[in-house]
């Protein structure tokens, strides 16, 4: 019995430890022909390092995706693509992290594990006497890998029609108390200088006034991102198989990333509480409506998925993210020599990643989005994606 998820078109693993030499990802099953646009990557792999609490880390990087294979004269060939992207930190690390057996004097334990973190249950699983390998891996780096496979992704989909986008929607206590319009989620993606993704002025000071009074008190805070899938096309994802629905794929994608505590498609939470009639979407029709289809929905509670399958509104999913365990004030703690109490051990760190959990979480969407494509629209070209594309949008135009 196979399991479902091998049978994707698309398929990306990454490897890479936060202090290494190097992320790295692979991303198989992109059709041949996609143009792409190495500093769009590049552009993606910037906005995933900024926001307002962000560490000293991305002080050091700058994230570049390097490609080694599958893309030829600055197009796909349907090969498997190796992307690379270095770590800046690496030169402070090569003695600490070699891969030979090096100095053991020069190693940096990490020495009591940090509550929320995957330290302890890490070094239980892998029988490792401190959480140092652990870290290196658990890390949030390694999402740079995944935006960069996601960039690619993303400029699949553009080539579709379809745009993937984020942001922030409350960081601590403070929420944003509107619905953003499309155009102002694209403005905030265009940004040279990103606080905290919010796409209102003074909401955005309340979220930055919550992040500076966690950094005055050595503590941490979390927050909620919303993906938007724009343009998606009704019909990906089935009801057919459990593990085939769309809203399925797309939890177990944002879930998969670091700190995300909870997924929520649409207004998922609050339709938990709320009477039938003031949660679901109602139908009409107008033959001239924009999109893939004369059926207009007067609300998107839904999140553009019902039943596992998107239905043509744009797909909304929120990542609700808890704080980060690294903290400055440490949490109680055991030494794994002694098993003393102790504080927890500070390693440099972030406070609050929120914007960039949301693109990471883009590219997660993305990469989902693009698989589901791929399965409805197959093609091993653009050329045959795109006719097939076409012709389904025929289809929905005449039904
Ligand atoms: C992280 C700790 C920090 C973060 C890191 C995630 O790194 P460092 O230990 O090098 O200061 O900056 O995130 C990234 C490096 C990144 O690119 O997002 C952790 O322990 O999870």
């Amino acid at each position: 019995m196979a399991i479902r998820y091998n049978r994707w078109m698309l398929r990306f693993q990454t490897a890479g430890e936060s202090h290494g030499e190097a992320l790295v990802a692979t991303l198989s099953g992109l059709p041949a022909g996609l143009a792409i646009a190495a500093e769009f990557v590049d552009r993606e792999l910037w906005r995933r390092q900024q926001g307002f609490g962000r560490g000293g880390r991305m002080r050091i990087e700058t994230d570049s995706a390097h490609f080694l294979s599958g893309i030829r004269h600055g197009k796909t060939i349907g090969s498997p693509i190796a992307i690379l992207i270095a770590n800046k930190d690496w030169k402070n690390w090569e003695e600490v992290l070699p891969v030979e057996e090096g100095d053991p004097a020069k190693h940096k334990a990490v020495k009591s594990p940090r509550p929320g973190h995957a330290d302890l249950a890490g070094a239980l699983k892998y029988n490792l006497p401190e959480a140092r390998y652990v870290l290196e891996r658990a890390s949030a780096r390694e999402s740079a890998a995944r935006v960069a496979a996601g960039g690619l992704a993303k400029l699949f989909l553009k080539a579709l029609g379809i745009e993937v986008l984020s942001h922030v929607v409350q960081v601590g206590s403070t929420r944003l108390q509107r619905e953003p319009l499309w155009e102002e989620i694209v403005a905030l993606a265009a940004k040279n200088e990103v606080l905290l993704n919010c796409v209102d002025a003074e909401t955005e000071q309340r979220m930055k006034a919550e992040v500076d009074a966690v950094l005055r008190t050595g503590d941490t805070v979390g927050g909620i991102f919303e993906v938007v899938v724009r343009n998606a096309p009704p019909g990906l994802g089935t009801y057919a198989q459990w593990d085939e629905r769309l809203d399925a794929k797309l939890a177990a994608a944002v879930m998969s990333l670091q700190a995300v505590k909870a997924v929520e498609i649409g207004d998922g939470v609050l339709s938990a509480s709320s009477p039938g009639s003031g949660v679901h979407d109602e139908i009409g029709y107008r033959r001239d409506a924009a999109g893939y289809t004369g059926f207009t929905r007067a609300s998107n509670h839904a999140g553009g998925v019902e039943g596992g399958v998107s239905n043509g509104s744009d797909v909304v999913v929120r990542g609700y993210l808890k704080p980060i365990s690294t903290l400055r004030r440490p949490l109680g703690s055991v030494d794994f020599a002694s098993r003393e109490p102790v504080k927890a051990a500070y390693e440099r760190s972030d406070v609050c990643v929120v914007p960039a959990a949301g693109v990471a979480a883009e590219a997660m969407v993305a990469l989902t989005i693009a698989a589901c494509a791929l399965e409805k629209f197959g093609g091993d070209s653009m050329l045959e994606t795109l006719r097939n594309f076409e012709g389904y949008k025929r289809q929905l135009k005449d039904f």
